[in-house]
């Protein structure tokens, strides 16, 4: 791991949107060999969550949530192909989106992240994606569909997308985001749910049959 004092600047960092700073941090902790999950998990993550507290006490607005997450994902474009490894036979296939509405991206990508570093091959549909876009993917072959929500506003859509393959019952529907529950997920008749990145492997894994 880094030092205190560089774990201290990559939080301030992210909350400051200064990606320059960020992708220096990260990069020397990958060129360091460092515990870059654990970067992400104890770190950046918390950072976000930093930035949605002061957006919530209105001490900073949308321009500084949209530039923090740029510089949080200028550190997940370096750590992604670390994790995300490659060059293996996938184990599975699976899209995902962030749900139509829903232009939050960077807890999908990290999703994305995980998935792929745990053999996945994984169709990243992007965000504000309506339900056709994943009836053309199931079109396409795909049988797990991943659904991102983090608003309040958008978590009915995916019951829409639930109800919509309700008479597909090969095709399994995981569910996760800030404002997903495992109740919300089973009111709604989801297969899976998660509520962070390594969670979205075991739900998207029990669905496809694989020891969770
Ligand atoms: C960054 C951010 C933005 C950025 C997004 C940029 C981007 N490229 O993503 C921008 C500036 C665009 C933005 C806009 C808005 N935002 Co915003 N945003 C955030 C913020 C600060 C961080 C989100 C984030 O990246 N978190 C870090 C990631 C790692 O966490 P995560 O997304 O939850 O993902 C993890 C898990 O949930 C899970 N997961 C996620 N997806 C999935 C999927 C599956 C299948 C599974 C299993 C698991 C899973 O795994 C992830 C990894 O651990 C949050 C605050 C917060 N605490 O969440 C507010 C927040 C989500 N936003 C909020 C709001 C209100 C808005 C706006 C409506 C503001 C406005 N007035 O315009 C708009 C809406 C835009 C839209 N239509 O989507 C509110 C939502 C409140 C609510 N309950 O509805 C929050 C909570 C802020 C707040 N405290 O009020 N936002």
């Amino acid at each position: 791991m880094p030092s205190e004092e560089d774990k201290d600047a990559l939080f301030d960092a992210i909350i400051d949107g200064d990606r320059e700073a960020v992708v220096r941090v990260v990069r020397a902790a990958a060129d360091g060999g460092d515990d870059l999950a654990g970067l992400l998990r104890e770190v950046m993550i918390p950072a976000m969550g930093e930035v949605g507290e002061l957006f919530s006490k209105g001490e900073i607005f949308v321009p500084e949530m949209l530039v923090a997450a740029r510089a949080m994902q200028g550190g997940i474009d370096i750590i992604e192909p670390i994790l995300a490894g490659g060059g293996h036979q996938p184990i599975g296939r699976v899209c995902i989106g962030s749900v139509k509405g829903d232009l939050h991206d960077i807890g999908k990508n990290l999703v994305v992240m995980m998935l792929r570093g745990a053999g996945f091959e994984v169709e990243d549909l992007g965000v504000d994606v309506p339900v056709g876009r994943f009836a053309e993917a199931v079109a396409r072959g795909h049988r797990v569909i991943c659904l991102s929500a983090l608003l309040t506003t958008t978590k009915p859509e995916m019951k829409t997308v639930v109800d919509h393959f309700r008479d597909r019952p090969d095709v399994r529907i995981v569910v996760g985001g800030a404002v997903i529950t495992q109740d919300y997920a089973n009111l709604i008749g989801a297969h899976g749910f998660g509520e962070d990145a390594p969670a979205a492997v075991h739900a998207v894994r029990r669905c496809l049959g694989l020891n969770a």
